[in-house]
C-alpha cells in the first residue's frame, strides 16, 4: 500500500477521463472557455501527472467565440484502441460533439471530426466511446430526453446505427457523464448523478448487452459525499481504469471548500480512489464510497515526478502547456517574438468584463497559498491604456492590479469586480516603467501589491470567497492572468512581461 494525496491534479481540472496503455496512463479534463482545449496529462503511477499538451491546440479548429464559463468544452472521454488514442468531447457553444485522435498524445491531435446526430436535443453533452471486443464501437451521451447511444465509426465520426435511448437522464436525479465498460462478460454503465454540486454522486448499472436494460447496483451511489462532513465535496463524474497488476481505480472530480460555510474558488479538481470488485460483480469505491485528502492504495511503482519551474521566462518560442487564453487567442494581441525575451500583449478594446476577444495569458490557481508575480514593462499613454495582473473567475468576477493613468499621472491601481459592482479600491502614483506586480493568495484573501528589492508592499486585499463558484457561478476555478486592454479602444502601448512567477507554499496542506 502506498500513501498519496488528493487531488492528484489540483486546480480546475474537472470531468477527468483516463486510459492506460502498458504502464502509461493518459488523462484528459474539461476546459470550458479556455484555449488550448482539453488538457492532456501523462503518468506512470496514477499520482504524479505531467501535462503533455492539449487535445485541441489549433485555434482555427475550435470556435470559442461565444463561450463563457458555462460553455465551451465539457467533459471529454479518452480511450485507446489498436494504436490510436481517441478523445470525444462537446463544444456546447458551437457544433456539439466531436472526436480527435492521435497515435502519440504528446505529439498533437487531429482536427475535430464533428458528429452529425441527425436529430436535435435541447441539451446534449458528456459523450463517451466504448470499444467492444467484437469490433463494434459505441457512442453514449447525455441528452435531456435520456442517455442516448449509437454505433459509431470513431475514425470518421459517422454514426453506424440509429440512436437509441438506453436509460433515463433524469431518474429523480440528473444522470450524466455516462461511461460504458465490459468486465467479465457484462456491460457496466457508470454515470454521474445529482448534478455537479453538493448532491453529486457516481452510480453504476449493468446489463448483459450494451443497449440494456440496465440493473442498478444495490449499493448505489458507489461514490458520494453529499451530507458528509469532509474537506472533499461534490465527488462524482468518474472514470475507471485497471492497472497492470489487476487493481482497479477511479478518477473523479471533487472540490475543496474553504471555511465553515463552504465556498470553493479553485474549481473542481481531479482525484483518485481505489476500486474493488465484490463477489457479486459490483464495485466499491474508496472507503465505502468515501474518499479523503490522504489515501492509501496498491499503487503501481512510483514513476517520474515532473515539476514545472516556478518562474516562467518568456524566452522560448512557445508557451508551455500550463498557459491558457480566454477563448481563442486573437491574432496580433500576443507575441513571444515581437520583443525578444518578452511576452508582449497588445491590449484590445474589450475588457475582462466582456465575452469578446481579450488580451490575456494565464494559468490555473492550483494551491490555496501561493505568490504570483510578474515583471511588467508598460508605459500607458492615456487613462484608457491598462495592463497588469488579474485573478479571473469569469466576466463578472475578477480582481486586478494594473498600471494606467489617472488625472494625467501614471498610477498602480487595484480594481475589484463582483457581479454588477466594480470599484477601484487602491491607487498610488507609479512613475516607473518597469513594475513587479504581485498577488499573494491565502485561503481567504488575495493580497495585491508590488515587489521592490525582494520586499512585498501591499496595496489592498480582497476575499477569495467572492470569486468562488458559490458566488460567481459557472463550472470553473480561477486563473491568474497577465492582461492588457484599451477600455473600448486599441491600447496605445504594448505591455511587455519579462517573467511570471507562481510560487506555491511548499508545505501547503492539501
Ligand atoms: C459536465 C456534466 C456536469 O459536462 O457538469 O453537472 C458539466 N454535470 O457532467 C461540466 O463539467
Amino acid at each position: 500500500m502506498t500513501k498519496y494525496h488528493n487531488p492528484i491534479i489540483p486546480g480546475f481540472h474537472p470531468d477527468p477521463s483516463i486510459c492506460r496503455v502498458g504502464d502509461d496512463y493518459y488523462l484528459v479534463t474539461s476546459s470550458f472557455e479556455y484555449f488550448p482545449c482539453l488538457p492532456v496529462f501523462h503518468s506512470r503511477d496514477l499520482v504524479n501527472w505531467m501535462q503533455i499538451g492539449h487535445a485541441v491546440e489549433r485555434p482555427e479548429a475550435m470556435d470559442l467565440g461565444t463561450a463563457t464559463c458555462f460553455g465551451g468544452n465539457w467533459a471529454p472521454t479518452i480511450r485507446y484502441h489498436n494504436g490510436w488514442f481517441y478523445v470525444i468531447c462537446t463544444n456546447v457553444s458551437d457544433k456539439g460533439h466531436y472526436i480527435v485522435r492521435t497515435q502519440d498524445p504528446a505529439a498533437g491531435w487531429s482536427d475535430p471530426s464533428w458528429i452529425t446526430l441527425g436529430t436535435s436535443h435541447v441539451a446534449t453533452f458528456d459523450p463517451s466511446l466504448f470499444f467492444d471486443d467484437d469490433g463494434k464501437v459505441y457512442l453514449t451521451y447525455f441528452a435531456t430526453e435520456g442517455l442516448m447511444q449509437a454505433l459509431i465509426d470513431p475514425d470518421t465520426a459517422r454514426l453506424l446505427s440509429p440512436l437509441r435511448r438506453i436509460a433515463d437522464s433524469t431518474n429523480g436525479f440528473t444522470s450524466e457523464g455516462p461511461h460504458l465498460y465490459k468486465v467479465n462478460g457484462r456491460y457496466y454503465l457508470m454515470t454521474a448523478e445529482g448534478g455537479t454540486e453538493y448532491g453529486h454522486m457516481e452510480s453504476i448499472y449493468r446489463a448483459d448487452n450494451p443497449w440494456g436494460p440496465f440493473t442498478p447496483c444495490p449499493h448505489n451511489p458507489v461514490l458520494s459525499h453529499r451530507s458528509l462532513y469532509s474537506p472533499l465535496q461534490v465527488t462524482g463524474h468518474g472514470d475507471l481504469v485497471q492497472d497492470p497488476n489487476g487493481n482497479w481505480w477511479m478518477v473523479f472530480l471533487a472540490v475543496r471548500p474553504n471555511g465553515y460555510q463552504p465556498a470553493h474558488h479553485l474549481g473542481r479538481e481531479t482525484c483518485l480512489a481505489p476500486v474493488v470488485w465484490t463477489e457479486d460483480g459490483w464495485i466499491k469505491v474508496g472507503d465505502n464510497r468515501r474518499v479523503s485528502l490522504e489515501m492509501d492504495g496498491p499503487l503501481p511503482p512510483a514513476g517520474p515526478v515532473f515539476v514545472y519551474p516556478n518562474r516562467t521566462c518568456f524566452d522560448q518560442p512557445v508557451l508551455d502547456p500550463r498557459w491558457v487564453f480566454v477563448r481563442n487567442p486573437h491574432p496580433g494581441c500576443w507575441s513571444l517574438s515581437e520583443r525578444p525575451r518578452f511576452l508582449r500583449l497588445r491590449g484590445l478594446p474589450a475588457t475582462l468584463d466582456e465575452v469578446a476577444p481579450i488580451a490575456f495569458v494565464g494559468r490555473r490557481q492550483e494551491h490555496f497559498i501561493v505568490t504570483v508575480a510578474a515583471c511588467l514593462d508598460f508605459i500607458p499613454k492615456t487613462a484608457l491604456d491598462e495592463a497588469g495582473l488579474c485573478i479571473r473567475m469569469n466576466e463578472g468576477h475578477h480582481y486586478e492590479i494594473f498600471k494606467s493613468i489617472r488625472n494625467g499621472e501614471p498610477r498602480l491601481l487595484v480594481r475589484r469586480t463582483i457581479g454588477t459592482l466594480t470599484a477601484e479600491t487602491a491607487s498610488i502614483p507609479w512613475p516607473l516603467h518597469e513594475s513587479t506586480l504581485a498577488i499573494r493568495a491565502d485561503s481567504d484573501w488575495y493580497h495585491f501589491g508590488y515587489i521592490r528589492e525582494h520586499t512585498f508592499t501591499e496595496l489592498d486585499q480582497a476575499e477569495t470567497r467572492y470569486l468562488s463558484t458559490e458566488v460567481a457561478r459557472g463550472f470553473n476555478g480561477v486563473t491568474f492572468g497577465m492582461y492588457a486592454t484599451g477600455n473600448g479602444e486599441q491600447c496605445s502601448a504594448p505591455a511587455d512581461f519579462l517573467w511570471f512567477d507562481y510560487i506555491p507554499e511548499p508545505h501547503e496542506p492539501r
